[in-house]
């Protein structure tokens, strides 16, 4: 653009008095070749998140107004907001032996994921779900919960909730919900696990359209067993049984649908064989890993990252990501995939070449 002509200076100001923005300055922040996340690669140490979490133990109060002793993630290429990516919550949260997080609701979708440790109930929509060590537990949005520790040990584990998101949108709603939290049953299955925790088998009882998971627990047991078949099938012949060589992987679904467990997050468990390594590659969603398992290395674009048990990595979209596991390491990610795929705005770098940047045919 010719700025040698002084009235296109007086042009601009004048657009600027009156709260006008030309394209022509900034066609390269607005419309950049590919994502240029403001977030950063970055990786939290589970060793450091539990001691100040239990820190927060000994000095912060749970119960109403503050409603959660939950701590997040900060992406350090986001200041000053509690987001993990520019999509995702990421937080650890502790509950203290006989302690209770109060009832509440709320638009924004979650999940919990249990590293260790048991002894918690969250009660969804008034069914007393058990946390227990390499669970999913779902609240998805709008239903009602609390959580409640019965055991004899505090308890900490991962929360996963679309904040940002929903933030971003404005499209925050959250109501309290009653004082007290009703008895504290501690059933060994929720009513949705009876309901619908049989693979294949859909309860005729059940209304045709659950748009929202009717499964709030997904239990180790099963991703353990699915993940384990995977790897036996690879290993007894059968290549297709895992998505790469030495790495076996479940997306965790709404029975109802086949869909994500979440409409805005997806959850999935990933298993690599010792030495197994995932291929560099990028996409368009931002995620969120935890190691459940094992040791590994990450390799986040040029950087090196080793990860070990409860450790967390942040990946801003369109970062190269690829995994070497240094023994056999369990993983467990999420991501805003779902939300993209349906706004037909999910793109890989294998699915579209071009997204990589450059000129056209
Ligand atoms: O447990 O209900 O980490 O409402 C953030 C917001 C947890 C919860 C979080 C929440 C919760
Ligand atoms: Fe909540």
């Amino acid at each position: 653009m010719p700025d040698w002509d002084p009235r296109i200076a007086e042009l601009h100001q004048e657009l600027d008095k009156h709260d006008l923005l030309p394209l022509w300055t900034q066609r390269e922040d607005l419309m950049p070749t590919h994502p240029l996340p403001a977030a950063v690669p970055h990786r939290w140490r589970w060793a450091d998140l539990y001691e100040l979490a239990a820190r927060a133990g000994e000095l912060v109060p749970v119960g109403r107004g503050g409603e959660r002793r939950a701590i997040a993630l900060a992406n350090p290429g986001l200041p000053n907001v509690p987001h993990a990516t520019p999509t995702l919550w990421a937080a650890v949260q502790y509950l203290g032996f006989h302690e209770v997080a109060p009832v509440h609701r709320h638009s924004q979708n979650a999940f919990r994921f249990v590293l260790e440790g048991d002894g918690v109930w969250t009660v969804v929509d008034r069914d007393p779900i058990a946390m227990r060590r390499g669970d999913l537990l779902l609240t998805p949005g709008w239903a009602w919960h609390g959580h409640y520790n019965t055991g004899d040990a505090p308890m900490a584990w991962l929360d996963g909730l679309d904040i940002p998101l929903i933030g971003a949108l404005d499209n925050e709603f959250f109501q309290f919900g009653p004082d007290t939290i009703g008895d504290r049953t501690t059933p060994e299955r929720s009513s949705g696990e009876l309901l619908w925790g049989h693979p294949g088998l859909r309860p005729l009882s059940a209304p045709r359209d659950i748009s929202t998971s009717p499964l709030s627990a997904y239990r180790w047991e099963h991703t353990d067993a699915a993940l384990t078949a995977q790897l036996e099938l690879e290993a007894a012949g059968n290549p297709h049984a895992v998505t790469c060589p030495g790495h076996a992987a479940v997306r965790f679904t709404n029975p109802a649908t086949g869909g994500d467990a979440l409409s805005t997050i997806r959850m999935e468990m990933h298993r690599l064989r010792a030495g197994a390594r995932v291929p560099a590659s990028r996409e368009s969603a931002s995620s969120v890993w935890q190691v459940f398992t094992g040791t590994g290395v990450f390799h986040l674009d040029a950087e090196h990252v080793e990860v070990g048990r409860g450790d967390l990595v942040a990946v801003p979209s369109w970062t190269e990501v690829a995994i070497d596991a240094m023994d056999e390491l369990d993983l467990f990610r999420f991501s805003d995939t779902p939300v993209r795929e349906r706004l037909g705005l999910y793109l890989t770098d294998a699915t579209n070449p071009a997204a990589t940047g450059g000129t056209a045919r």
